[in-house]
């Protein structure tokens, strides 16, 4: 496009992303700068809109992705061209495996270049390579389609299931001018960008025939339940129902996790007996066993309900499927429930209830003991009782034995508090999405990393002290991945799993002016965390952990 300058006042694609992203509520961006978009992070903060600058593009983008999780709006992540795109889009090809909605915008270089393969200045072809990772991808030539490229992006992310959106803004169009007059009107506020889809009554009618008869039901929570914001339903149904439920990790906390029909304590015991289970913004997907035996009964019927129909019978024939938005849905069931209806029998309760019962002395026995050096349970058990007098906080958990530890003895009591893995159950999310939690919510963070986890974006402590946030990174260093003592019997070389013994994790956030403890024992991991929590600044533990406590994979060992 040409530069002609014109009598009537200009205006550039610059000032009109800006203009479209205000329009459409946009209070936050998270990026990383660089040609051609550092202008456009400027004049984001020059109109009111706060530009967090990370140290690298995936961390920002796991932070964009987490935000749009807790806000049901898309998290945006701001990049430069090729390569920081390609690191982009690492976290949102996460954001639209775990469905949450997320754009992706980033410079671009020359069209006429990259499309000859002649050589520009980080030139690659993003568009095309964003496509196979996103739920949609769009790019915008013209400044006057601005407008309607961030409204098909808002759009695209929102609708239906949430997903990753990218969206090219090649620099050719950041400079390019037009009109101020007909920029402007070409702007517009996406109306509705995530509409109500009611499921059909009959699809609710054939849902509770079947919760009728159940003998042994079983509600799932998954984080699509928590997404939803349908809270008060929610708990509504599960307590007029009576039936067990089971939340998912990030589910976690949608009732408390002391809830007398929690059935946490005896999953394994849940799946394999219920004879219906209803899947409420869960996949039956890896991390449910693909519903199969031997987790499953070969003969439990069941209900999904859930925003995308594609979804229904991906791993299991589905007797009742509700497709639609959980909160109209939850409202529909609720509509059209009749007290008493629907009744577990008592003898399913008493099992749940004594299995619970068994499994929590077990885990009690284990989480008595006061190790030195600390294990997974003296740790987690000394961070459980200090957060239990901070019980709205966000927990951010990441690791292997970390993570399948920390779900289990982390109890949460607030709806999407709790931040981890996810579907894909990667490493290095936890600091963009502790980052994310703290911008959004003003609200303290508490950041249980393993220390291989914590490493994979452990230079985001620095964003965490430049933005004074009140994030209390805890980092289990056990000298390793999964464990810290292997030992390379071919060569001189360290083993793969293991990393610096001794590590001093805590020196690195001091560099930055926050505070670092370092904690041998329980008490001294208590009182560390307590300060840390009552500063409300940001800080680092180096929580020394056995090197020999963990197992190789964590829970997942089955699948080496
Ligand atoms: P978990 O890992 O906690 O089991 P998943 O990420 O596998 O949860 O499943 C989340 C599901 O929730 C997805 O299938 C998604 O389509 C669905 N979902 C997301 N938001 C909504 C919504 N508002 N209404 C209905 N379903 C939703
Ligand atoms: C992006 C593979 C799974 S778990 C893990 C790795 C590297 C680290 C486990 O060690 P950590 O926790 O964090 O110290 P702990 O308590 O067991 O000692 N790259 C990505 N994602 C994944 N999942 C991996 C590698 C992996």
């Amino acid at each position: 496009m040409s530069k002609a300058q014109s009598s009537a006042k200009q205006t550039d694609g610059f000032h009109l992303v800006v203009d479209a992203l205000k329009m459409n509520s946009v209070s936050t961006m998270y990026g990383v700068v660089g040609i051609p978009i550092t202008d456009l992070a400027r004049l984001a903060q020059g109109n009111g809109i706060r530009f967090i600058a990370f140290r690298n593009e995936v961390a920002a983008g796991y932070a964009a992705a987490a935000a749009g999780y807790l806000t049901q709006r898309p998290g945006i992540c701001l990049t430069v061209s090729a390569p920081g795109f390609l690191n982009g889009l690492v976290a949102l090809a996460n954001a639209t495996t775990n469905c949450f909605p997320m754009i992706l915008m980033s410079g671009s270089s020359e069209r006429e270049i990259i499309d000859l393969k002649q050589g520009d200045y980080e030139e690659l072809d993003q568009l095309a390579a964003a496509r196979p990772y996103a739920k949609a991808a769009f790019r915008v030539d013209r400044p006057e389609s601005i407008g309607i490229g961030v409204a098909r992006a808002f759009r695209a992310a929102l609708s239906g299931r949430p997903g990753g959106v990218y969206l090219d803004l090649p620099r050719e169009l950041l400079h390019s001018t037009i009109d101020e007059a007909v920029g402007k009107a070409s702007l517009f506020t996406v109306e509705a960008p995530a509409p109500s889809q009611i499921p059909s009554p009959d699809s609710i009618a054939r849902a509770l025939d079947l919760l009728k008869q159940a003998e042994r039901p079983l509600i799932i929570l998954g984080k699509g339940a928590a997404y939803a914001q349908a809270d008060e339903q929610m708990r509504t149904f599960i307590e007029a129902t009576g039936i067990p439920y089971l939340p998912m990790s990030m589910a976690k906390g949608l009732l408390p996790d002391d809830h007398p029909q929690s059935a946490a304590a005896a999953r394994s015991l849940v799946l394999e007996n219920a004879d219906v289970a209803m899947l409420i913004g869960a996949r039956l997907n890896w991390l449910l066993g693909h519903g199969q035996p031997p987790q499953w009964s070969p003969d439990c019927q069941f209900i999904q309900v859930d925003i995308s129909a594609e979804e229904v019978d991906s791993n299991r024939p589905i007797a009742a499927p509700i497709v639609g938005d959980i909160k109209s849905a939850m409202n529909g069931l609720l509509a059209m429930m009749h007290p008493g209806d629907i009744e577990p029998r008592q003898a399913w309760r008493d099992t749940v209830s004594a299995k619970k019962k068994q499994n929590a002395e077990k885990l009690q026995a284990k989480l008595a003991v006061d190790s030195v050096p600390m294990d997974y349970f003296t740790a987690l058990r000394t961070i459980r009782d200090v957060l239990a007098g901070h019980k709205g906080i966000f927990v951010v958990n990441e690791g292997a034995n970390t993570l399948d530890n920390g779900r289990n003895i982390l109890d949460m009591y607030e709806p999407r508090k709790r931040l981890d893995s996810g579907t894909w159950g990667v490493m290095g999310v936890g600091l963009g999405y502790a980052i994310a939690a703290a911008v959004e919510s003003g609200s303290p963070v508490v950041a249980v990393e393993g220390d291989s986890a914590f490493g994979f974006s452990g230079m985001e402590i620095e964003t965490i002290c430049r933005y004074q946030l009140p994030i209390v990174v805890i980092v289990f260093n056990n000298n390793g991945v999964y464990r810290g003592d292997d030992v390379n019997n071919y060569s001189t070389d360290p083993a793969p799993t293991v990393f610096t013994k001794g590590s001093r994790y805590d020196k690195l956030i001091e560099a930055f002016g926050g505070t670092g403890y370092h904690a041998e024992d329980s008490a001294t991991l208590s009182a560390a965390l307590q300060q840390a929590l009552n500063a409300r600044r940001p800080a680092l533990i180096n929580c020394v952990i056995d090197p020999t406590a963990g197992t190789e994979s964590g829970h997942l060992k089955s699948f080496n």
